[in-house]
């Protein structure tokens, strides 16, 4: 191996040990240098091998997950009463998880097409998946599909598409810093660590007002040096709710397109936050009207509730067909060595929708079926809450767009709705809205304002 290549390698591995050990134990990456050599290195007593003592011994317990570790919690709690309101998940009015029609019917028809096969997929996925999925984000007419300048590639779901977006970046691109929100959604500060790209933020969200801070968001991203990654929530931004308006898009756009920053946009929610598949794909769909180029992660899991197929895909805009394919051929030797090839099931579901018009508009009746839920669960906290008299203002319950309500309540209060009344939410106050059902908002009424008038 040529020497440069073999000291990248070298200390981009050694960049993700201290970042990882950062990130697993809550130490920070100079700790991780400070654990004596002896306990990384492979212990020589006989015991290891079959005796009482591990070659693990030294590993450390690790923290829940944030957001997952609530589900964890709220399993294990006995109580008849407990709601989970942690992980963003669909429930319906019973409180039941959903399998959307339209994908029983496209998986009926997967099982009886007898040339179904199970082979492995190109590095590169389902080539009809990939295309349908463009056109999903970017518009059926859009100028940059038609001239064969988009490199997309299937995923794993969101993460796994923000994640080989990353890497791709932290590979080929001349600026190593992405700036992402405060706050954002946990998990993306630690895809990008990994990736290898340095995190930095841009405010994003005002609790004073419980909306857009547009000022510092302009002041931050006009400060970022030329060329950086501008990570965008596409729209029902998590965990805050707030997203810009179409206005507000326009001269964020101007503004990154004026400094050369490169738009990174996640498309978690695509259909999820009005119930329109077009309305929600606006502001990705203004970055590309300009000729520039983007990044779009899109996810499955929300929109057709294929939380667990892992099925989503990355684009990459590029300014010609012939950037756009050199691009393909990077991406595909990010994917070969960390999981060789994406999963088949997921795509065809996908693809058999996406393609059939009539399985397609079964779909968005579906969609906005659980996004008018969503919505109308809104409106039943906020009156719950007006009903008892709530001390405060929770009229953002009713602005915000999306899965989630940023409530505004601290940690403490969130412990205490959870120990008194079997509540489970993340600790910076998010709930998800979809979680809820006319049945359990009186409970999470009654457990907000105990909290409020309680604990401050
Ligand atoms: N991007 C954003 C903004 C998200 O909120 C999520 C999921 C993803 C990407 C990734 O989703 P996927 O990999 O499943 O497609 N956020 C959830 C779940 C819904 C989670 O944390 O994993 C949440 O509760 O925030």
């Amino acid at each position: 191996m040529d020497d440069t290549i073999a000291s990248h390698l070298a200390s981009s591995a050694e960049r993700r040990l201290s970042t990882l050990s950062h990130h697993l134990t809550g130490h920070s990456a100079s700790m991780a240098s400070e654990i004596p050599n002896s306990a990384l290195s492979p212990s020589a007593t006989a015991g290891s091998y079959g005796g009482a003592s591990s070659v693990f011994a030294n590993i450390l317990q690790a923290p829940d997950d944030s957001i997952l570790g609530v589900t964890v919690a709220y399993n294990k709690d006995p109580s008849p009463v407990k709601v989970n309101l942690g992980v963003g998940a669909y429930r319906t009015e019973e409180g039941k998880p959903l399998v959307l029609n339209v994908v029983r019917k496209a998986e009926q028809l997967l099982v009886n097409n007898p040339s179904g096969v199970k082979e492995y997929l190109p590095i590169t996925g389902l080539a009809e998946f990939n295309k349908l999925s463009a056109k999903l984000i970017f518009g059926s007419e859009s100028p940059a599909i038609r001239e064969n300048r988009v490199a997309t590639v299937q995923g794993l779901s969101g993460t796994g598409s923000l994640r080989v977006g990353g890497e791709f970046l932290a590979k080929h691109y001349f600026e190593r810093t992405i700036y992402i929100p405060q706050p954002t959604w946990g998990n993306h500060p630690k895809i990008f660590t990994l990736s290898g790209l340095a995190v930095k933020y841009y405010r994003y969200y005002d609790p004073a007002t419980r909306g857009l801070n547009f000022h510092g968001l302009l002041e931050d991203l006009s400060s970022a040096p030329p060329g950086a990654i501008v990570l965008l929530h596409a729209c029902a931004h998590n965990p805050t709710g707030v997203d810009p308006t179409l206005e507000q898009w326009e001269q964020i756009r101007q503004l990154m397109r004026s400094k050369g920053l490169l738009p990174f946009f996640d498309s978690a929610y695509q259909g999820f936050a009005s119930g329109s598949l077009d309305v929600d794909a606006q502001s990705v769909r203004m970055f590309v009207a300009d000729g520039g180029e983007c990044l779009a992660a899109q996810s499955y899991a929300k929109n057709m509730g294929l939380y667990g197929e892992r099925v989503g895909a990355l684009s990459i805009v590029c300014k010609s067909s012939d950037v756009a394919g050199r691009v393909e051929s990077q991406l595909k030797l990010v994917i070969r060595p960390m999981y060789s090839n994406p999963p088949i099931h997921g795509a065809s579901i996908v693809a058999t929708i996406l393609k059939n018009s009539e399985l397609y508009n079964e779909w968005t009746v579906e969609l906005k079926m659980m996004a008018d839920r969503i919505i109308s669960m809104r409106r039943q906290l906020f009156d719950a809450l007006s009903k008892r008299g709530t001390p405060g203002d929770w009229s953002h319950i009713l602005k915000q767009i999306g899965m989630f309500t940023f409530t505004g309540l601290n940690s403490d209060q969130v412990a205490f709705m959870t120990k008194e009344f079997h509540i489970y939410m993340t600790s910076d106050g998010r709930i998800s809205m979809a979680g809820l059902s006319s049945r359990t908002v009186p409970h999470l009424a009654d457990a907000i304002h105990a909290a409020v008038a309680r604990i401050n």
